[in-house]
């Protein structure tokens, strides 16, 4: 094929699918990148963050993410690094925690955790310790207090569900796990929270050891790029390995890692900073309210529970149905079996426009079905 073909039949296949700023896409956690973080991508695209002896530059530009975090964590000790989004995120956390504490054998968490999680459980061989939701969908306190035991490892906490972007009680869990890890996925809420100023998620709590935070969720970064945040350096200094044919030490899950992420994570951060996001959060949040108020003019359909972040569950009849309605008028909607309703999460392409066309639509399905 010649460069043209290439491309050519690269823009059909992609014409194939939606893209954000259709204005369609309700169901997703990620956005359209910005062209500056393109720009920054295609600058490394051809460095290996794991060889910082031929690209020490990428070390550099890590380290200043992190730094970045720390001020918004409220710590400027942390470390940690790019990932390739929450799941390894989750998994190198709960690695650590088991270099930590290597004899115990048991997770305790919540049941809205992130399937990662039990991924991670079962690829190092951990039982996990499922435990309830209280009337809010948030983990309940009693339920963790019970299952933990000597045999605990870590306690995991999510800040931004997956499915209703609920946030646990973080302060108390905090508190029960001061000889325990404590980690708390942040994948979506870590971008939110900060610069909502309402709840604490940061490492002023005194037994939180890591956090989960997506620069390619909520950060706005271009796929993919999550991050691994720990409370102080032991951490990575007990993940080290020094392999003997190179001449660097990594104490990254993967081996080689794209720099090209790392530097388009940086371009967004540096691009928005914290006054940029805070904007982007305050708009989103009322776009989310917005919504919330626009669905009580919508028989049939209810919130599933006031939403914390911007992610909105809404409650309706015949949800599999319905959706398959709005799926044939080109929405792109995610429906959540277990609890019979539609989520929608309420990111920067999901604009007023588009939140009003989506109640209309919805709206009128839910007469034809509903009457
Ligand atoms: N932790 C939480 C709380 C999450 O919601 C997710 C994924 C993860 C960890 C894992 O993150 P990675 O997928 O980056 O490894 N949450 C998204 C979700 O379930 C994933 C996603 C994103 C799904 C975009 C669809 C989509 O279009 O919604």
């Amino acid at each position: 094929m010649d460069k043209k073909q290439i491309i050519t039949r690269l823009k059909e296949l992609r014409r194939e699918d939606p893209s954000f700023m259709d204005g369609k896409i309700i169901s997703s956690v990620s956005t359209e990148p910005l062209d500056i973080a393109l720009e920054a991508f295609r600058i490394f695209s051809d460095t290996n963050a794991l060889d910082t002896y031929i690209f020490p530059s990428i070390q550099k530009i890590e380290k200043d993410i992190i730094k970045w975090f720390g001020i918004l964590l409220n710590n400027p000790q942390i470390s940690g690094y790019i990932t390739t989004g929450g799941t390894e995120a989750n998994m190198a956390a709960l690695y650590a925690a088991k270099k930590i504490y290597p004899k115990r054998k048991e997770l305790v968490v919540p049941e809205s955790a992130h399937y990662s999680i039990q991924r991670a459980a079962d690829l190092m061989n951990l039982r996990v310790r499922w435990t309830t939701l209280d009337e809010n969908f948030k983990a309940d306190i009693d339920s963790i207090k019970s299952e933990i035991n000597k045999d605990t490892l870590a306690v995991i906490a999510t800040a931004g569900t997956s499915s209703l972007g609920i946030v646990d009680p973080i302060e108390e869990i905090n508190d029960l796990c001061e000889d325990i890890f404590f980690h708390v996925d942040a994948a979506f809420g870590g971008f939110v929270l900060p610069f909502l100023g309402r709840r604490k998620i940061d490492f002023t709590l005194v037994n939180l050891d890591s956090l989960t935070i997506d620069p390619h969720k909520m950060g706005l970064a271009p796929i993919p790029a999550g991050s691994i945040l720990f409370k102080d350096n032991s951490y990575l200094g007990r993940l080290r390995i020094s392999p003997p044919y190179l001449p660097v030490r990594t104490y990254t899950l993967s081996g080689t890692r794209s720099g090209g992420s790392i530097a388009a994570t940086w371009a967004t951060l540096m691009y928005f900073d914290f006054d940029g996001y805070k904007k982007i959060v305050e708009e989103c949040m009322e776009n989310t309210k917005f919504l919330c108020n626009e669905l009580k003019n919508i028989p049939h359909a209810d919130l599933v529970t006031d939403p914390e972040l911007n992610i909105v569950g809404i409650k309706i009849p015949n949800a599999e149905k319905v959706a398959e309605e709005l799926q044939k008028m080109n929405w792109k909607i995610a429906v959540n079996r277990d609890m019979g309703c539609i989520r929608v999460a309420v990111m920067p392409h999901v604009t007023r426009e588009v939140i009003s066309r989506f109640i209309e639509e919805l709206g009128e399905t839910l007469k034809k079905f509903c009457g």
